[in-house]
């Protein structure tokens, strides 16, 4: 593969990355040509900084969210290859297994998820509507995302033994053909920074799985270096997500053929911690105070699991100055509203 250099002096341009992107096959799943950019006036005068939301909930494929952009290429790559069956694996509630299952009956593809939970479990939020839309899923009583790749694997094995071409999906989409799907929105908001005449110093999204983390600071870095992407970590253990955002911008840069000066120093410094409030899933009083201060200034609907403590994440490091006075900043809302209607009671009693 041709490699391009990029040097600290010579910002690899916005027509290159879109080249080189336009390479791997997609298939449209984002129902818009760009999600909107709208300016939070009320948070903003709040704060005393400029705050900006890219509303990636808006992504338009069943409830929305970051999932659909990594899915265009993840899919683009299955069905580019044949492949016929899906595999995917998340939280009993996960985003991005309702997602990849709407996608793939969308597009006429056999859908198996394997989701961590109780077989028990009372069918809410999002795994109600997994089985609304008839999604094969396969349950496992496990406590960690590793445990679910083997059992993804038997699978895949069982059914290539039938003569069907499965494609596995690992947790949130991470692999570097998903990333480039952040990559892609780089490029989308530095187009929309020179429409609506603003430039972002910071975009600040909630970080996981580190797909979203690793495509928009890759893509970023080679074509606007000077706007800082920074990670809100909501509970996974940070320093694995610090790891997978690395490793994927290394391999994402690998695929797409682009030499980068990033280093995991550079992840280390801008994967933000301290905003889990308990862990992955764990719903405080500070969780749903947050949603209730945005929803109420802004009309603006954060989920409890992700953005409302990316949005906490925002607003406290806003108020501590860890960020400059009347810095620009773009907040990327990632999705996740229906776990509201998941976590109703916990989030009743806080409110
Ligand atoms: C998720 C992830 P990354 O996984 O790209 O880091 O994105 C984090 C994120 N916002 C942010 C929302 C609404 C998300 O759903 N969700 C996972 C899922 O299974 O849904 C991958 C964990």
């Amino acid at each position: 593969m041709r490699i391009l250099y990029y040097r600290k002096d010579d910002t690899m341009s916005y027509y290159k990355v879109k080249t080189l992107i336009e390479k791997f096959p997609r298939i449209n799943l984002v129902a818009v040509s760009e999600t909107p950019i709208e300016y939070l006036k009320n948070l903003s005068k709040e704060l005393g900084c400029d705050i900006y939301v890219k509303r990636d909930d808006l992504t338009g494929l069943a409830i929305g969210g970051n999932k659909v952009r990594k899915l265009e290429f993840l899919l683009g790559d299955a069905l580019s290859k044949g492949y016929d069956t899906i595999i995917t694996t998340g939280a009993l509630h996960s985003n991005h297994a309702l997602v990849t299952a709407a996608a793939a009956k969308k597009l006429g593809l056999d859908v198996i998820l394997v989701l961590r939970g109780e077989k028990s479990a009372i069918p809410k939020g999002n795994y109600l509507i997994d089985k609304l839309i008839d999604a094969d899923i396969r349950i496992v009583n496990v406590a960690t995302g590793k445990e679910t790749i083997p059992v993804m694997k038997r699978i895949a094995q069982e059914l290539e033994r039938e003569g069907k071409k499965p494609y596995i999906i690992p947790t949130g989409g991470a692999t570097p053909i998903g990333v480039l799907g952040y990559v892609k929105c780089a490029l989308e908001i530095v187009k929309q920074e020179k429409e609506l005449g603003v430039s972002f110093d910071y975009i600040i999204h909630a970080t996981s799985s580190g797909g979203t983390q690793a495509g928009l600071t890759l893509g970023i870095h080679l074509i606007k270096p000077s706007t800082k992407v920074l990670g809100i970590g909501v509970g996974d253990p940070i320093v694995e997500t610090k790891k997978a955002v690395w490793n994927l911008i290394v391999s994402t840069a690998e695929l797409l053929g682009v030499k980068h000066n990033l280093t995991y120093e550079h992840i280390e410094k801008y994967t933000i911690s301290g905003y889990g409030f308990g862990g992955y899933g764990k719903i405080t009083k500070e969780v749903v105070e947050v949603m209730n201060y945005v929803g109420s200034l802004e009309g603006l609907i954060l989920d409890p699991i992700y953005t409302a403590k990316a949005m906490y994440g925002t607003i406290d490091i806003v108020k501590k100055e860890i960020l400059p006075k009347n810095s620009s900043i773009l907040f990327i809302h990632t999705g996740g509203m229906t776990s509201i209607f998941q976590y109703d009671e916990i989030i009743r009693k806080f409110l």
